[in-house]
C-alpha cells in the first residue's frame, strides 16, 4: 500500500454543484442512481479535462456524460480511482451502481444493522455507495430519494428537509429529502427502517422552531429522555457560548446497534451508536449519562465546526475534531464541574496520548502522511488537537478567542479549509503572531520542560529557569522549540499565592497573583522581584499545555501542594505525583524482592483527604483514585507489568486495611433511597460511595463482602449495581459467579447491558481471565460482527487489563493476533484499533518483546491484509 502525503495535495479539477441520488433499497442488491452536475474548478491551475471518481466494492452498471452513454474504453480504473478524460467545462454525469448492504461487514458505506439500512461515510465510505469525487473539498447540494418496501421500512430519512413522499403500487414507498447546504460526501447519510420516533422541539434565539426527532427501535423508546434533554442543552449552549444557531427545520438522531465509532455528525441526521444515546436509570450508569451528554454535544457542535466549515483534506482532520472536542469539553465542564472535567481530560491525555506520542505510531496533530486515514482518528488528532485549541484560548484570552472563532466561522462559512486558516483567523482577531505556535500542528511528540529555581533572600528575587526539549518521533529527529503557555503562581508558606512582579516589566495597578509565562525558546529565565519568602512554585496550573514537567519535588512539597494549592487541578496533580512516587518506589522494591512498605504520612494524607469536610466529593474521588497501571507504565523507564501490578495491589490493600473504618463510615453515611437523578451532586455521592466500597473490598472482610452483595442485589440503578458487580468480579469469592450469572439472566435482552457484562469479566485481574474471555467468544450473545461486543470483550482485555494481557508466556498476544486475523477481512477498522495494543513492544522485557514481535510478524505475513492493519503493524515493526 502507498502512503498519501500532504505535500501532494492538489485542488480537484472539477467541482460538483448538485447531486441527485436515488436509492432502490434492498438488503441484497441496492441500486443507486447518481446524477451530478460538474464544472471545471477555477482554483485548479493544471490544464486538463480529467474527472477523477473514487469507488470501492461497487458494481458499475452504467455511466453517461451529458446523456451519452460511455463505455469501458473511455475511462481508466486504477485501484480505487476512475479517470474520465475529455470532459467538457460543464457536464451532467450519471452513474448507476449496484451494492450489497447485507454483506457489508466493514460498516462503511451503506449497510444493514438489526434489519435497518444505515450509512457511515466518513472518511471514505461514500465511495462504497457510488463512484464519486469522494474528497472533503468537493462540496455539493444533495437531493436524495429513497425507495423501499413499506412494511419493513416505514421510516425513510436523509439529510436536510423532507420535500415529497409517495407510494408505489408494488408495496414500496418513497421519500425525497433536500439538503440546502453544500456539503462534502462524507456528511451524506440515509436511514431506512421500522423505528419509533420521539419528538421534541427547540426555538432558536432568532425564533426558528426546530423539530427534534430521535429514532430508535420500538423497545427503546423509553430510553431517549436524556438524549432529548442533551440535544436541547447543546443547542442552547452553542448559542450562548459561541453564538452559533441551528440552521435547518429538523434535527434528527438515529440509534444504530452496529457502529464502528461513537457517533457521526451527518448534516441534520446524526447517526449514533446505540450505546451513546440510550439511557434509563436501571440500565445506564452515571458514566453513560455523562458520556451521552458529551457525545450528543460533540456531534451537534460539528454542525458549525465541521459541517458549515469543513476540512480541505483529511490531513486537516483536527481542524474539525480538535476544535469540536475542545467545544464539547467546555460544554460538559459548564454543565457539570470544571475541575473534575479537566482532571478527567488530562487523565485521558496522559494515559493515552502521551503514550501514542512516545510510540511508533506518533504523528503530529496535522499528520503529513497516511496509508489509511481511518487509522488517524486518534487521541492525538482529537485530544491533543483540543489542547492546541485550548492553548490558543489561553494565549488570546476568552473574549478575543471568541472573536477569533466568530471571524473563522464568518470568513469560511461554506468552505473547506485548513488548520492554517483557523490559526490565521485567531491571529487576525488578536494581532498576536502565532507563527511559532503552529509547530504544535506540525511537530509530533510531548515536550518536556525542565525546571530549575533559585531564591535569593537578600535581593528578594526568585528565578525560574525553564528549558524545553522534545523527544524524537518517527521521521522527526530534531524539533524546534514550541510556544508554550504556562500559567504560574508562587505560593507562600501558608499556601496563599504571592503578588507577582516580573523583572523588566512595569508595576501594574492591581497586583497579579497568577501569571501566564510564555515559553518560546529552548531556554528562558523568569525573575520575580519583591518576593519576601522562598516560595513554592505552582506551575502549569489547570494544565495549560500538553507537556511533561520535569521538576524535582520532595514528598513534603507535594504534600504541601496537595493540602494548599489554590488551583484545584494542581492540588489533585500533586496528590497524583505523590502517589506515583510512592508506587514507583514500591515497584523498585518489588523488583528487588525487598519487603514493601508505605510511609505513615502517606496513609495519613489519604485519610485526611477522605475525611475533609470542605472538599467537594467529586474531587475526593479524583484524589483517592490511584494512577492507573498504564500511567505508571508510562512513567517507568522500561515496563515491568508484574511489579507495577504488585505495587499497586499492595498499596490498595495496605491503605484499605488502614482506612477501613473511615471508608466504612463514609460508605454508610452516603446511602440514599432517593430516586435516580442525573445531577452533579448525586453523581459525586454515588461515586464516592462506590469508591469506598471498592477499597473496603480489598480487605476481603466478611462485612465488605456482605455489603457488596447487598448493594448488588438491592440497588435500583445501574451505577450502583455495576459498581458492586465490577468489584465482586475482581475477587475470587463464590458470590462472584452467582452475581455474574444473575446479572446476565436479568439483562440478557439488553445489548448495552450485556456489553457491560462482557467488559467486567474481561477486565478482571484474576489469573483465569484469558480462559474466561476465550470461552466467552463462544457465548451466544457474542459476535465478532458487532464492534461494541468486540470492544467490550477483546478490547477491554487487551487494552484495559495489562497484567493479564501481558502474560509472560505471550498467551495474551497470541489471543489478540488470532482475533485480529479473524476480524481483518470482516471489519478492518476495528481490527486495526485492536492491533495497536502490540505497538509499544520496545517498552517491555526481551521475552515479551520476542512474543509481541512474533505476533506482529505473523499478522504482517498474512495475505490478504487490509491497508488499515498493514499500516499499524508495519509501522510498529519499523
Ligand atoms: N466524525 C466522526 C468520525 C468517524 C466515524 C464515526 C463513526 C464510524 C466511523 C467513523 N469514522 C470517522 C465522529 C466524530 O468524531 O464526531
Ligand atoms: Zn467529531
Amino acid at each position: 500500500p502507498r502512503a498519501i502525503r500532504l505535500t501532494d495535495y492538489r485542488p480537484p479539477a472539477y467541482q460538483v454543484e448538485t447531486v441527485e441520488l436515488r436509492f432502490e433499497l434492498d438488503p441484497a442488491n441496492t441500486r443507486v442512481h447518481c446524477r451530478m452536475t460538474v464544472s471545471r474548478n477555477p482554483a485548479c491551475k493544471v490544464q486538463g479535462h480529467e474527472l477523477n471518481l473514487y469507488g470501492k466494492d461497487v458494481e458499475l452498471v452504467r455511466l453517461s456524460v451529458d446523456g451519452i452513454e460511455r463505455d469501458k474504453n473511455t475511462w481508466v480504473i486504477d485501484d480505487e480511482t476512475l479517470t474520465l478524460s475529455g470532459m467538457p467545462e460543464r457536464a451532467v454525469v450519471e452513474i448507476e451502481t449496484l451494492i450489497h448492504p447485507d454483506s457489508n461487514t466493514a460498516l462503511e458505506g451503506l449497510y444493514v444493522s438489526s434489519g435497518m439500512f444505515c450509512t457511515q461515510c466518513e472518511a471514505e465510505g461514500f465511495r462504497r455507495i457510488t463512484w464519486f469525487p469522494d474528497r472533503p473539498d468537493v462540496m455539493a447540494r444533495y437531493t436524495t430519494t429513497l425507495v423501499a418496501e413499506k412494511t419493513n421500512y416505514p421510516v425513510l430519512l436523509s439529510n436536510g428537509n423532507p420535500i415529497k413522499r409517495g407510494e408505489l403500487d408494488d408495496g414500496r414507498h418513497w421519500a425525497t429529502w433536500e439538503d440546502p447546504f453544500p456539503k462534502p460526501s462524507y456528511l451524506f447519510a440515509l436511514v431506512a427502517g421500522d423505528l419509533a420516533c420521539i419528538e421534541g422541539d427547540f426555538t432558536t434565539r432568532s425564533g426558528r422552531k426546530v423539530d427534534i426527532r430521535i429514532y430508535v427501535e420500538h423497545e427503546n423508546r423509553h430510553k431517549c429522555e436524556h438524549a432529548m434533554d442533551s440535544i436541547k442543552q447543546a443547542m442552547r449552549w452553542d448559542e450562548e457560548t459561541f453564538g452559533r444557531e441551528y440552521d435547518l427545520d429538523i434535527f434528527m438522531i438515529v440509534a444504530v446497534n452496529d457502529f464502528n465509532m461513537g457517533a457521526m455528525e451527518n448534516k441534520g441526521l446524526n447517526i449514533f451508536n446505540s450505546s451513546c444515546v440510550l439511557a434509563s436509570p436501571e440500565t445506564a450508569t452515571d458514566a453513560d449519562y455523562y458520556n451521552i451528554q458529551s457525545i450528543i454535544g460533540h456531534e451537534y457542535f460539528h454542525n458549525w465546526s465541521g459541517n458549515r466549515v469543513t476540512c480541505r483534506d483529511w490531513f486537516q482532520l483536527s481542524l474539525k475534531e480538535g476544535f469540536t472536542v475542545y467545544r464539547d469539553q467546555e460544554f460538559s465542564a459548564d454543565l457539570n464541574s470544571h475541575p473534575v472535567k479537566r482532571i478527567n481530560d488530562v487523565n485521558i491525555l496522559r494515559a493515552h496520548q502521551f503514550a501514542q506520542d512516545a510510540s511508533p505510531m506518533a504523528h503530529p496533530v496535522r499528520p503529513d502522511s497516511y496509508i489509511e486515514i481511518s487509522n488517524f482518528y486518534t487521541v492525538t488528532v482529537y485530544n491533543k488537537g483540543a489542547e492546541v485549541v485550548r492553548m490558543i484560548r489561553t494565549l488570546l484570552g476568552a473574549e478575543t478567542f471568541r472573536q477569533g472563532c466568530d471571524l473563522y466561522f464568518e470568513r469560511h462559512d461554506g468552505q473547506a479549509v485548513t488548520t492554517d486558516d483557523f490559526v490565521a483567523a485567531m491571529e487576525d482577531a488578536s494581532g498576536i503572531d502565532l507563527t511559532r505556535f503552529k509547530r504544535w500542528y506540525s511537530q509530533a511528540g510531548t515536550p518536556v520542560i525542565d525546571v530549575e529555581d533559585h531564591y535569593d533572600p537578600q535581593q528578594q528575587r526568585y528565578q525560574l529557569t525553564l528549558r524545553q526539549h522534545c523527544p524524537a518521533t518517527p521521521g522527526q529527529a530534531d524539533k524546534k522549540p514550541f510556544h508554550i503557555p504556562l500559567l504560574t503562581a508562587l505560593l507562600s508558606g501558608d499556601g496563599s499565592p504571592l503578588p507577582l512582579q516580573l523583572e523588566g516589566t512595569s508595576d501594574s495597578m492591581a497586583p497579579q497573583h497568577e501569571m501566564l509565562l510564555e515559553l518560546f525558546d529552548q531556554e528562558q529565565r523568569f525573575t520575580f522581584t519583591g518576593v519576601a519568602e522562598r516560595p513554592t512554585p505552582s506551575l502549569l496550573r489547570g494544565f495549560t499545555a500538553p507537556v511533561r514537567l520535569a521538576i524535582h519535588r520532595d514528598e513534603q512539597t507535594l504534600a504541601f501542594l496537595l493540602a494548599n494549592d489554590s488551583d484545584p487541578f494542581n492540588r489533585w496533580d500533586a496528590g497524583q505525583t505523590l502517589a506515583v512516587n510512592v508506587l514507583l518506589k514500591l515497584v523498585d522494591a518489588s523488583q528487588k524482592q525487598q519487603t514493601l512498605d508505605i510511609d505513615a504520612t502517606v496513609i495519613e494524607a489519604f485519610r485526611a483527604t477522605l475525611n475533609d469536610p470542605r472538599l467537594d466529593m467529586a474531587l475526593i474521588v479524583q484524589a483517592l483514585s490511584l494512577p492507573s497501571e498504564a500511567y505508571l507504565a508510562d512513567q517507568s523507564e522500561s515496563v515491568d507489568v508484574d511489579a507495577i501490578h504488585a505495587a499497586r495491589m499492595y498499596f490498595r490493600k495496605t491503605l484499605a486495611e488502614q482506612l477501613y473504618d473511615d471508608f466504612a463510615r463514609r460508605y454508610q453515611a452516603l446511602q440514599s433511597d432517593a430516586p435516580y437523578r442525573f445531577d452533579a451532586n448525586d453523581m459525586a455521592q454515588r461515586s464516592l460511595k462506590n469508591l469506598c466500597l471498592s477499597w473496603m473490598m480489598e480487605t476481603e472482610k466478611q462485612q465488605a463482602r456482605e455489603l457488596c452483595v447487598q448493594q448488588f442485589e438491592q440497588s435500583s440503578n445501574m451505577t450502583d449495581t455495576l459498581a458492586a458487580l465490577s468489584t465482586l468480579a475482581q475477587h475470587d469469592f463464590p458470590e462472584r459467579e452467582k452475581a455474574l450469572e444473575d446479572f446476565y439472566t436479568q439483562w440478557k435482552d439488553d445489548p448495552q447491558v450485556v456489553e457491560k457484562w462482557f467488559a467486567i469479566q474481561a477486565g478482571s485481574r484474576l489469573p483465569e481471565t484469558l480462559q474466561r474471555v476465550t470461552a466467552l467468544l463462544e457465548h451466544p450473545a457474542f459476535t465478532l460482527k458487532n464492534p461494541n461486543k468486540v470492544r467490550a470483550l477483546i478490547g477491554r482485555f487487551c487494552q484495559g487489563n495489562p497484567v493479564r494481557f501481558h502474560a509472560a508466556d505471550g498467551r495474551g498476544y497470541r489471543f489478540l493476533a488470532d482475533r485480529v486475523l479473524e476480524l481483518d477481512s470482516m471489519n478492518p477498522q476495528i481490527a486495526a484499533r485492536l492491533v495497536s495494543a502490540l505497538s509499544r513492544w520496545k517498552r517491555y522485557d526481551p521475552t515479551r518483546q520476542h512474543h509481541m514481535t512474533q505476533q506482529l510478524e505473523r499478522i504482517l505475513s498474512h495475505e490478504p491484509l487490509s491497508r488499515d492493519v498493514f499500516e499499524i503493524v508495519s509501522k510498529s515493526l519499523d
